[in-house]
């Protein structure tokens, strides 16, 4: 990495979608932060950045930074987008109002309060099965993965037992915000298959009649999106609603795993669950970059990104920077994390943070009753994902009261 003086831009031969920088991103974040506010990647002609104070105004500067260009590498304007652009994530202002405001509603604290009892429920029995078994298991798979599966296709209305098949569409959707490497060629191939699947879930009959599916398409009665919108904005729940909680569900466990006086803080005071969950969102980013692309010439820190450029934005690496964060890469419950960037900021900021939330403290109150202590009973193992933070496995072993 080269730092250069500020009439040029600083420039990086890094590729941080290289399998050995998605294994561990942290020194390749601390280099970005440090080279500049924004750095032009050479390996992809990109630019990127990693500073909290600059990743924050960019996502808060949607007229500036635009999203409907796309918000991977791919320059929609320019090269046809491998799938019809989301309604939400890749829309700008005006016509990001509408599905937003439908969207922003059906997933509002007080729309998804009735599911807290219910998700509270399901968890205790997740826990109850799990520790009826071997107290030495996978925590991606038994717990990471079960309970979303369990609690959120239900929630949209999914009917059948096929549901499984949202981890690989997600894993291959959240793939294919980075450049056409080896992690897209890998999933290419299972991808018309499980987008057709998608698809066809998104339909008003193959919805039940209640959940956030049927309230999507009960907006079109009252004519607040068209019905050429509704699959669109199921297709959005079904696409950012499974892998996301999976990957941060893994996060706090991984965290609690390794901080076992947080855990044991935890268990004395339960309502920090919740601040736990953002801890973890912070320390870990499950969403690790999102891309804008400039609508005109702009100018931060004397450097000018020109108009139509992208620029990749690290919410890991800005959710880590020590000019925000004292301990930036320690775990520690006392600490306030809001403002971390790992929902995103702006009008784009997750929509679903209320539903991920209420999934992960449920799951993590029911664990918090019944286990004591919880450490890695082995090394975990990273799942590569060009946009991801992910777990492939995390062996741990639990001891109940
Ligand atoms: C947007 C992260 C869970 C649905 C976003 C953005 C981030 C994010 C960073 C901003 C994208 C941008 O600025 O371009 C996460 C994380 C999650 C999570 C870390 C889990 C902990 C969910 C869930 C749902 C969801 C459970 C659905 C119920 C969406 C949608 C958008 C979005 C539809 C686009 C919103 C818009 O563009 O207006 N999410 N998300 N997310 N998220 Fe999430
Ligand atoms: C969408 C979408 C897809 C992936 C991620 C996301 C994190 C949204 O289709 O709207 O937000």
């Amino acid at each position: 990495m080269t730092i250069t003086d500020a009439h040029t831009v600083a420039q990086s031969s890094d590729d941080p979608f290289s399998a050995e920088i998605l294994q561990d991103p942290l020194p390749f974040q601390e280099r970005l932060r440090e080279a500049g506010s924004v750095v032009r990647l050479q390996t992809y002609g990109v630019y990127a950045m990693g500073r909290y104070d600059t990743v924050r105004s960019a996502l808060l500067d949607w007229q500036d930074f635009q999203s409907a260009a796309g918000v991977g590498m791919t320059d929609f304007t320019r090269e046809k987008p491998w799938r019809p652009p989301s309604l939400l994530l890749e829309a700008d202002p005006p016509h990001h109002d509408a599905p937003r405001e439908v969207l922003a509603k059906i997933l509002s604290p007080r729309s998804i309060r009735e599911l807290e009892p219910v998700w509270a429920d399901d968890a205790e029995r997740l826990v109850d099965q799990l520790i009826e078994g071997p107290l030495e298991f996978d925590a991606v798979t038994h717990l990471a993965e079960a309970f979303p599966l369990r609690v959120f296709p239900d929630a949209v209305g999914l009917p059948g037992s096929d549901r499984d098949h949202l981890l690989p569409y997600g894993d291959h959707l959240f793939n294919t915000f980075g450049p056409e490497n080896f992690l897209v060629q890998q999933g290419a191939p299972r991808a018309p298959e499980l987008s057709a699947w998608v698809n066809a879930q998104c339909s008003r009959e193959s919805l039940a009649a209640t959940g956030f599916g049927a309230d999507i398409w009960a907006a079109t009665d009252r004519g607040d999106i068209t019905p050429a919108q509704a699959p669109l904005i199921v297709r959005s729940l079904l696409s950012a609603g499974v892998d996301t909680t999976v990957h941060a569900i893994g996060a706090v466990l991984h965290a609690f795993a390794t901080h076992p006086d947080q855990w044991r803080a935890l268990r004395e005071d339960p309502r920090l669950a919740r601040r736990a969950f953002d801890e973890a969102i912070r320390l870990e980013s499950p969403v690790q970059t999102f891309f804008r692309t400039t609508t005109r010439d702009v100018t931060l820190h004397g450097t000018t990104i020109p108009e139509g450029h992208k620029i990749l934005m690290f919410l890991g690496a800005a959710n880590r920077d020590p000019r925000r964060w004292e301990r930036p890469d320690a775990f520690d419950l006392t600490r306030d994390p809001s403002g971390h960037v790992g929902f995103g900021m702006g009008i784009h900021q997750c929509v679903g943070q209320h539903v991920a939330r209420l999934e992960a403290g449920t799951l993590v109150t029911a664990l918090a009753r019944r286990v004591k202590t919880i450490e890695l009973s082995g090394p975990p193992s990273r799942r590569l994902n060009n946009t991801l933070r992910a777990w492939e496995s995390m062996p741990v072993r639990i001891t109940l009261e």
